[in-house]
């Protein structure tokens, strides 16, 4: 395995929007995270994923892209991205951007171009045909829009406000590698590829992912600009498999260094997907993770549970009321002792929850509405109870309230009224009152972090061999990774039902629970411990 840098990396996502209000005007911008670089600091992650800050409309919150070398006025400018990075820099913290070409604003000036007719320079930088197919938008309805104007439809797989760039165009591409260089030559830690598996579509050929001239794309993407950095980037790629993030990420393909597989994402989407949440499919969960630890030889793992677009995790598989501390510990260490690089979205450090606004009206995202509309008015699918209830467990607003920095108004996270509605449990869950408590979550994925990165453990952990235990049990999440010089076993209780302990654990030492103590008949609600042998 050639060794690199991301390998001991652990990074932390900012969603720039709801993380700190530098100047009180309600939203989040980047002297607010500039002020809390000792926090993140602190917590020893050395790398920051930016989510857009870019100019933009923010229909989708900046995942809608009307100037990708300017900072949107709301976040602040270029100087304070500059600024971020030097700043970030001084505490050897990387800042990697989100980076959304499959797709720009309809308010971007090749698009305001390109509509104005059939034969401007600018039509085909985008997808427009004579008559729809059916393909439908990930945000509920058609993904085509009709211009009376030129009396053509455009392609847009997400918003309407969203049209996807035409990949087959060479001037589209040239476009991107400028960008993708100005943000390079700024010093930039490296990207977060937005639905990168999409570039390679072939609307006319029903090829939406994956395309045969993705790869080709990535390969002439990372010649031509991250491949002459030594920087990291992961794509998010929704239908990855193994065998497929090998093709990204081994090496010797010069594409990508990693890529978020979602398999584990959809375990407990119902029949009209995340709207109509159901159980989870506990084995499923321990049979994909376990399968992406031991099937992806020469490529790179990303561990994830959270992200601006996922439901926080202690309310979705752990228990957010009377064990929310003992189940985000759990969810922590399970996927933190794994093979890759670890994700931190903010706030999952300190166990922040889903959040249940009364009405659909103190909801901002634009995918919840577009599903609304979809299920609850036109199609009369969910009556509103029953999409309120997808909202609540599964909805993306849940990773998007405002960051809990303590327990004074707006939870410190601005002196005005914040852009979206605070979760009313920041008065206990915050940070102040997380790192004045050493049984916090915080100091868990602290240490954590420490164990990856600076310990006798670290190469087992980054290297070693992966073995799953206990599979068909129903309530046990229990594996072990070892190398010629250490084992460690991670023996956990997924669930809130005191169980029997099944495992022989002579002979090893606990260096890490979410108990003070351990009784070796059983484990109790979510008790999770780290056993650690010497080999040799
Ligand atoms: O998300 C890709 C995407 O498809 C997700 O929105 C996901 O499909 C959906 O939430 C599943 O229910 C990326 C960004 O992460 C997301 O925030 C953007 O909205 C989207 O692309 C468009 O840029
Ligand atoms: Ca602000």
């Amino acid at each position: 395995m050639n060794k690199k840098w991301w390998h001991k990396s652990v990074v932390y996502q900012i969603y720039p929007r709801s993380f700190m209000d530098n100047n009180n005007d309600g939203i989040g911008d980047i002297k607010g995270i500039i002020s809390k670089l000792d926090y993140l600091n602190n917590l020893g992650i050395d790398v920051i994923w930016l989510s857009p800050v870019y100019k933009s409309p923010m229909k989708d919150n900046g995942y809608d892209i009307s100037d990708y070398c300017d900072v949107d006025p709301m976040f602040g400018n270029l100087a304070d991205i500059e600024e971020l990075f030097l700043k970030a820099n001084n505490y050897g913290i990387k800042v990697v951007m989100d980076l959304v070409i499959n797709h720009t604003s309809d308010q971007h000036p090749w698009f305001l171009e390109s509509k104005k007719s059939k034969d401007n320079p600018f039509r085909d930088y985008y997808i427009w045909r004579d008559e729809p197919s059916e393909l439908s938008s990930v945000f509920g309805g058609s993904s085509w829009e009709y211009d009376p104007l030129t009396k053509q439809y455009y392609f847009h797989h997400f918003a309407v406000e969203q049209p996807d760039l035409n990949w087959e165009n060479p001037k589209v591409i040239e476009e991107a590698i400028s960008i993708i260089n100005f943000w390079l030559e700024k010093g930039i830690g490296g990207f977060r590829l937005d639905v990168i598996d999409l570039i390679g579509k072939e609307i006319d050929k029903k090829i939406l992912s994956n395309g045969p001239r993705l790869h080709p794309l990535l390969k002439k993407l990372n010649k031509e600009t991250w491949g002459n950095y030594d920087v990291l980037t992961v794509g998010e790629t929704w239908g990855a498999s193994p065998d497929v993030a090998e093709l990204y990420s081994a090496p010797s393909r010069n594409e990508l260094s990693m890529i978020f597989q979602f398999e584990h994402q959809t375990l407990d989407w119902g029949k009209l997907g995340k709207w109509t949440p159901k159980e989870l499919d506990f084995r499923g969960l321990k049979n994909i993770l376990s399968k992406w630890q031991t099937d992806l030889v020469n490529g790179w793992n990303s561990l994830f549970w959270n992200n601006h677009d996922l439901p926080r995790i202690v309310s979705r598989w752990g228990n957010d009321k009377k064990y929310r501390i003992e189940s985000a510990k759990m969810l922590a260490i399970i996927l933190h002792l794994m093979k890759g690089t670890p994700y931190i979205y903010q706030g999952e450090e300190i166990g922040m929850t889903n959040v249940m606004y009364p009405s659909i009206n103190d909801y901002n995202d634009v995918e919840i509405h577009g599903f609304y509309e979809k299920f609850v008015i036109k199609e009369k699918l969910l009556t509103v109870e029953e999409f309120m209830k997808g909202v609540y467990k599964l909805g993306r607003d849940n990773a998007r309230t405002p960051f809990q920095w303590n327990n004074l108004e707006n939870a410190g996270f601005s002196k005005n009224i914040p852009w979206i509605g605070i979760n009313n449990n920041y008065k206990t869950i915050n940070v102040e009152s997380a790192l004045d408590d050493s049984n916090s979550i915080f100091y868990t994925y602290k240490n954590l972090i420490q164990l990856r990165k600076n310990s006798v453990y670290s190469n087992t952990i980054l290297y070693g061999q992966y073995e799953l235990l206990l599979k068909d049990h129903k309530s046990i999440f229990s594996y072990r990774r070892f190398d010629e010089f250490y084992e460690l076993l991670v023996l956990s209780n997924f669930y809130e039902i005191e169980i029997k302990q099944p495992l022989d654990v002579e002979g090893y030492e606990i260096i890490m629970s979410n108990y003070s103590d351990f009784s070796n008949h059983s484990l109790r609600p979510f008790e999770t411990i780290i056993f650690a042998k010497k080999k040799l």
